[in-house]
């Protein structure tokens, strides 16, 4: 379907031997993935959610809450901005998804935003693999069925500001999937910290070994946008429910999607059953705005999906 106005993107694709280093390492890190305007726009976004730093450290007794536990500074999608929104459906993060994963047949499982503060809260944490949260049974030694987890940095990530720690696979590969958490320091000598400017985009598999690891100065703080996926139909994977959430951040975020974009959440595609005149009419007044003319069943051709 022909663009719509505001989803164009400075068009960084990620490379093919980027998306080799995940199948051989398990992870790969690739600078400048968002073009400047892209990534001043989200930083500029992430107010409306988190305390900027300076307002943070002038103050960290008002924000007792990020003191909480590790997570107490994640927040789900969908957010308040379509400049932080968008990113998660960034058209060359999906194009990334598909050349790795294999199949244009996507799921989006998960979007996280999260802040981490120096002093908040020690972000330590053990060895582990994300499958652990984000499927029901273990990954596959032959990798299929994989999932590819990443990190968008929406701040400079030094070795001060707790850079995710990653075990390549060659150097884990031999620990068993259970248990989940290995000891701290365990591998230390061969973890790759995983620094980068902001714009940075950092993907891994969720059979890698890697922890959080904390801050080591004062007044830092860490922002990154958490974005996964995997192919549709794995049905033991996944992390989120996309309808608990806000009801009122999706009608704000639908209509300005593609319907390639809807698609990645599991929207009903053009062309599918769901769709007749009752549900094409009540969809388009639960998201005012959208452009309904792809779903409504008379109208659908292929091109459209
Ligand atoms: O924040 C990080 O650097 C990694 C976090 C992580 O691995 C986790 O919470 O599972």
């Amino acid at each position: 379907m022909a663009p719509q106005p505001g989803l164009q993107f400075g068009s960084v694709r990620v490379l093919d031997t980027a998306l080799e280093e995940v199948r051989q390492r398990g992870f790969s890190l690739m600078e400048g993935f968002l073009a400047p305007d892209e990534l001043k726009a989200a930083q500029d976004a992430l107010w409306l959610h988190f305390p900027t730093p300076e307002d943070y450290f002038n103050d960290p007794g008002r924000y007792a809450q990020y003191a909480g536990s590790q997570f107490a500074g994640v927040e789900e999608f969908p957010y308040l901005s379509w400049d932080l929104n968008r990113l998660a459906v960034h058209p060359d993060l999906v194009d990334a998804a598909e050349r790795y994963l294999g199949s244009p047949e996507l799921h989006l499982y998960k979007v996280e935003l999260w802040a981490k503060y120096s002093g908040a809260i020690n972000y330590d944490q053990p060895l582990h693999r994300d499958y652990g949260s984000h499927s029901l049974v273990v990954p596959r030694l032959d990798h299929r069925y994989q999932q590819m987890t990443t990190f968008i940095y929406l701040s400079d990530v030094t070795l001060d500001d707790g850079p995710t720690r990653i075990v390549p696979y060659e150097d884990g590969a031999h620990v068993p999937f259970t248990p989940l958490y290995i000891e701290r320091g365990a591998m230390a000598d061969v973890e790759v910290p995983m620094v980068g400017p902001a714009g940075s985009l950092l993907m891994y598999r969720s059979d890698i070994l890697h922890r959080g690891s904390n801050f080591k100065a004062e007044e830092r703080a860490r922002f990154s946008v958490l974005v996964d996926f995997q192919a549709r139909g794995t049905t033991w994977g996944g992390k989120m429910a996309w309808p608990k959430q806000s009801p009122e951040r999706w009608a704000t975020f639908i209509p300005r999607c593609t319907v390639r974009q809807r698609d990645l959440f599991g929207f009903p595609r053009p062309g599918h059953d769901y769709w007749n005149e009752q549900t094409v009419a009540d969809v388009a007044l639960r998201y005012p705005g959208i452009d309904m003319a792809p779903y409504r069943p008379a109208e659908h051709s292929p091109s459209d999906s």
